[in-house]
């Protein structure tokens, strides 16, 4: 594995753009998310929003004001000791303020690496608290940029990469491990409003023979559904006609509908909808999104099939809530073994089985 994850908020639509006040970085109730927000003592809004993304149907939205902390902050894995990482952001305003960071995972985070934008658009480069380089960007307001970062612990390298820039080599202090991705503005560190937009955020690890090194240009449409049962139906739905539309709705909607096993064994399939970019669009991997809860000791095993071959995957833990979706990463085609193509993941079907822990 070395494709570690990508999110824009399209797998399960949470938390949803709204008002919160939390001085505490925590869950929103109810809305199954990798996610955390946090706005100290004011009103202040961020989540998952549907206006204008960058690519598919969804991007994250930070609206930050005067010595407000708004931010979003989430994990993808363990700490990796060399990671490239890719995000789009605009800002509907030139305002200097925070508007990403890596920190790490105390319990009060310390900072490894941080991009902060100025009041004329430039980029400002930070490891911890030093201030490694400001890169003249000439951007304006409410337009769409790239920022890749390369961060490696054991030698200290930072690199940074704005849009098809050349490498800015900001490395030379300590890289700490980090733990945390967070979006936005979370030290109260900006002197006036601006609303903050990210989508299309990819990390990779330098791990595997492919996706271990610096992201091309990552674009992550809207979330294939389930869109119908197949001959594998062992899991029982909780109520209508058909096992799929239990489990395809864009908000999960919790103990409302939803399948259920109680046999160790036990497996459903079903299939999706299909992909419809262009045909020079290279799949870099996959993300099943599961939203799932125990009763017992059960875990799941993600089941793939395509053409009467039909491959299970490691088995995962689930938790005794919905509140932190299960994501599995299928970087390449088990059944083609290799590269997926649109064709044969349209042609897939996936699925769960219930396993023993
Ligand atoms: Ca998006
Ligand atoms: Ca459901
Ligand atoms: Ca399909």
């Amino acid at each position: 594995m070395a494709l570690r994850g990508f999110d824009s908020g399209e797998a399960t639509k949470f938390p949803t753009y709204a008002s919160r006040v939390s001085s505490a970085w925590s869950s929103v109730a109810n809305q199954p998310s990798r996610w955390q927000v946090k706005t100290g003592a004011y009103a202040a809004s961020m989540g998952v929003d549907t206006t204008d993304p960058f690519y598919g149907t969804t991007h994250f939205h930070l609206l930050s004001a005067t010595d407000r902390t708004v931010a979003m902050r989430r994990h993808f894995a363990a700490t990796p000791a060399e990671s490239y990482i890719s995000f789009v952001f605009k800002l509907d305003a030139l305002v200097a303020r925070d508007v990403f960071q890596l920190t790490t995972a105390a319990a009060t985070p310390v900072t490894s690496m941080r991009i902060h934008s100025d009041a004329s658009g430039n980029i400002l480069v930070y490891a911890a608290t030093t201030l490694k380089k400001t890169i003249v960007t000439g951007w304006g307001a409410n337009t769409w940029h790239q920022i890749r970062i390369h961060q490696k612990t054991s030698d200290n390298t930072l690199e940074v990469i704005l849009d098809n820039g050349a490498i800015e080599d900001c490395s030379g202090t300590a890289m700490l491990p980090w733990y945390f991705l967070v979006l936005g503005n979370p030290n109260n560190n900006t002197t006036a409003t601006s609303h903050l937009y990210i989508d299309a955020i990819q990390v990779n690890d330098t791990t595997g023979s492919v996706n271990n090194s610096w992201p091309d240009s990552p674009r992550i449409p809207t979330a294939i559904r389930p869109d119908g049962d197949t001959a594998s139906t062992d899991w029982a739905r909780s109520s209508g006609s058909n096992d799929s539309d239990m489990i395809k709705e864009e908000q999960p909607d919790l103990d409302t509908t939803y399948v259920s096993s109680s046999n160790i064994g036990d497996a459903s399939r079903y299939t999706f909808g299909n992909l419809a970019e262009p045909s020079n669009a290279v799949i870099i991997g996959v993300c099943l999104t599961i939203v799932a809860k125990r009763a017992d000791a059960a875990k799941i095993i993600p089941v793939v099939s395509r053409g009467g071959t039909t491959v299970e995957l490691t088995a995962v833990d689930v938790e005794t809530d919905y509140m932190s979706p299960i994501e599995v990463i299928i970087e390449q085609d088990p059944i083609a073994v290799g590269a997926w193509t649109q064709t044969n993941l349209n042609a897939t079907e996936f699925g769960i089985k219930h396993a023993s822990p």
